[in-house]
């Protein structure tokens, strides 16, 4: 008793003594904020004491962030015990309230049933031992312990009721990856939150405290894997003084069941050793990279494996060799194989001496393939078949590729979606993908089951994310942008849940349960990518932003050498109409989806209104569901996106009460910039849009601030993220 009051005590001295926390976003969703009397007391209640095994570095570190969390939610320092010591529920009196962290091998005989939870899910279970109530969190491994203490926090930080616990939850996917686009010389390409988190140069000897918050986060979500460096790669990563700084990292992330990978360039072998060939069939290319791995497993033994983008975008790769991404592949699958490491091979291709459909390519090059990948090889994909729009139907591959495991890739980094400001929650997007249906094999072969491997049996699964994460102190730019980085992580755990469930979670955590923030913030966040859609590219409209930095509209862009490189490519407008034909008059894009599909979007009137212009040429007077033209309907699909943000503006600013003043501003000066973009986006694309078009505005609509040349005019040589 004595001891626990000491702890009491102790606890409520630090949190006396404790300077005001900075509300500057450092925290994340790990904020663990004291809720409302009720809640806290019921966590304190609940968590009096945490239990855990033996002396693991990750069975510690479920112990300290359970400790962590718990004592700043409910302000009660629970008591630490460790189960050998005679108090485990087990064998002693436990002490009402606790927290029992226990695997099979720390207490035999648990009673919950562990089988089908896998190395990394949990148990939470309500339980009765020797009279007193009991938490116990279980798992067959420590890393599902870590995993369970991580949801344990979530269920009280979001006030969920902790009292009859009965969970079971298991990882559907087995790789959930960041994959950084951080370039060796501290830049991130895409990347709109400062600069990169790795500082390679002062590596491995100086390794701050911000890449263990980086675990914590990441672990807390369930994320499991991490490419350090860009997609576009430098052969310098794969040198020994890189391998030792990506071993550091590694060594940092191994208790949080976090693995690192590299981004792989084709020719390395020829620019680091001065082979004449990097040609996947050639032996000593063979023995090169089989050598690399070999070196790369001697520094970093549980390391994860390599990420490739190959012929692409000029790039170099294997079909500079006359050989296919199969050869290039199973190559570099064979090097890693001896090791348990993998290849995530992306199927982000398109050439520019390719006169097809940019949408189509990815498809015809790979769809041949399927079935000629080593089994330690997995295809990612794009979620949709061009590049990361506010909106794109999903990728073709999806459902294409039987024989071969599809990784998601997702871009949490908003490179076509706002960049840092814009207030434009993921979920939804990344739901709406997932939840497609490909009728591959009928109807409900969502892409979720495709990528979980449940549709064709597959183990080895995964999704990916282009991280938004960089040195800013908030990480990802703006405190919203940081909900995509979770809701990535959860969706990559359990691809079913519900975006707006994700969200409900994070903004309970991030800024109060209270349902008076809760409510009005979740909605906010629900419609505000279908509002970017809105006033970017509404109707199945894509790519029409400023070529290169991809900030702003710039539809008008039709001059450049290469075809996909103009905004004017992709929406085709005319004196007729607007939007890409792929229907079997253009460029029969939708010959590659499943028939039964393929027969939905091959008629304007039964494709979903939202893909309209993605698969048809449309007429101007063309009527659209609501019964109005479709350049009246363009124009409203433009004002309601800003009039969105104008509402967004005014929910936020009633919850000034609610939020601490620091993110409240940042936030309300975002929204502002927003407003102003979006207003800008609108203007600029109607102007344009009606230079061809040639009809009046709608009654109502407001004429664009400016004529167009005006909006022509605007340059943006420093916009960020921009290689
Ligand atoms: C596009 C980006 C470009 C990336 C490329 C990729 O504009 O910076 O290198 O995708 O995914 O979205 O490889």
């Amino acid at each position: 008793m004595f001891a626990r009051l000491f702890c009491w005590t102790i606890a409520a001295v630090m949190t006396a003594a404790a300077p005001a926390m900075a509300e500057d976003g450092y925290a994340l969703w790990l904020h663990h904020a004291r809720p409302n009397g009720g809640s806290a007391e019921a966590i304190a209640r609940h968590a009096a004491a945490v239990m855990a095994p033996g002396s693991g570095a990750t069975a510690l570190i479920a112990r300290d962030e359970l400790v962590r969390g718990l004592t700043s939610a409910s302000g009660i320092a629970p008591v630490v015990t460790d189960g050998s010591q005679g108090a485990s529920p087990q064998g002693g009196s436990p002490q009402a309230g606790a927290i029992w962290l226990a695997t099979p091998a720390s207490a035999p005989g648990l009673p919950v049933k562990l089988d089908g939870l896998g190395d990394e899910g949990y148990a939470i279970r309500s339980l009765i031992r020797n009279g007193q109530p009991v938490t116990l969190i279980a798992a067959n491994s420590d890393i599902g312990l870590l995993h369970g203490a991580y949801a344990y926090l979530r269920l009280a930080d979001t006030g969920a009721s902790l009292d009859r616990l009965d969970i079971r939850s298991a990882p559907r996917m087995k790789l959930r990856l960041l994959n950084h686009w951080d370039n060796l010389d501290g830049t991130v390409e895409r990347g709109y939150a400062g600069q990169s988190i790795w500082d390679w140069w002062r590596l491995p000897d100086w390794k701050g405290p911000r890449y263990t918050d980086y675990a914590r986060a990441n672990a807390s979500i369930g994320i499991n894997g991490t490419v350090l460096n860009n997609v576009n790669a430098r052969s310098d990563s794969l040198t020994a003084p890189y391998i030792a700084k990506a071993a550091a990292l590694a060594d940092l992330f191994r208790p949080y069941g976090i693995k690192v990978y590299l981004s792989v360039k084709w020719t390395a072998p020829m620019e680091l050793s001065g082979l004449k060939s990097a040609d996947p069939l050639d032996p000593q290319v063979a023995a090169w990279w089989k050598a690399k791995a070999d070196e790369i497993y001697r520094a970093i033994p549980d390391f994860g494996g390599f990420l490739v983008k190959a012929n692409s975008e000029g790039q170099p790769g294997p079909q500079d060799y006359g050989r296919t991404h199969a050869d290039g592949a199973n190559m570099l699958a064979a090097a890693v194989k001896p090791h348990g490491g993998i290849v995530m091979w992306r199927a982000f291709v398109y050439a520019h001496d390719n006169p097809d459909d940019r949408a189509k390519q990815a498809y015809s090059d790979f769809k041949p393939l399927d079935g000629q990948f080593a089994d330690n090889v997995l295809v990612q994909v794009k979620n949709g078949p061009i590049d990361f729009q506010p909106r794109e139907p999903f990728h073709p591959l999806f459902g294409a590729m039987p024989r071969t495991p599809l990784m998601m890739e997702f871009q949490i980094t908003k490179e076509y979606l706002g960049q840092s400001t814009h207030l434009t929650y993921l979920g939804p997007l990344f739901e709406e993908v997932l939840k497609s249906d490909t009728f591959a094999r009928g109807k409900g072969s969502t892409v979720a089951r495709v990528i979980d491997g449940s549709l064709e049996g597959h183990k080895l699964t995964g999704m990916a994310g282009v991280a938004n994460i960089g040195a800013d102190r908030d990480w990802s730019g703006s405190i919203f942008n940081q909900a995509d980085w979770y809701a990535f992580g959860r969706l990559a755990w359990d691809p079913d849940l519900p975006a707006e469930a994700i969200a409900r979670e994070w903004v309970a955590q991030t800024f109060s349960p209270d349902p008076r923030v809760t409510g009005p913030v979740v909605a906010m966040m629900m419609g505000s990518r279908e509002a970017a859609v809105d006033y970017m590219t509404p109707l199945g409209l894509a790519h029409l932003m400023g070529t290169g930095h991809h900030y702003g509209p710039a539809p008008w862009i039709s001059d450049l050498a290469r075809p996909e490189w103009n905004p004017a490519y992709y929406h085709k407008a005319d004196a007729q109409g607007i939007g890409f034909d792929r229907t079997r008059t253009g460029s029969n894009a939708i010959g590659q989806y499943a028939p039964r599909l393929a027969k939905i979007l091959a008629d304007p009137r039964t494709t979903p209104e939202r893909d309209l212009l993605w698969f048809h040429h449309v007429g101007w007077d063309a009527k659209l569901k609501s019964g109005e033209t479709l350049w009246d309907g363009l124009v409203h699909h433009y004002d309601d996106g800003v009039a969105y943000v104008a509402n967004m503006q005014t929910i936020w600013d009633s919850l000034r009460p609610y939020i601490d003043s620091e993110r409240f501003t940042q936030t309300q000066v975002f929204l502002g910039i927003q407003r102003r973009e979006a207003q800008w986006w609108r203007d600029a694309s109607i102007a344009y849009f009606q230079s061809i078009a040639r009809r009046p505005l709608p009654p109502g609509a407001s004429a664009p601030e400016h004529d167009l040349d005006w909006y022509k005019a605007r340059r943006f040589p420093y916009a960020p993220g921009h290689p």
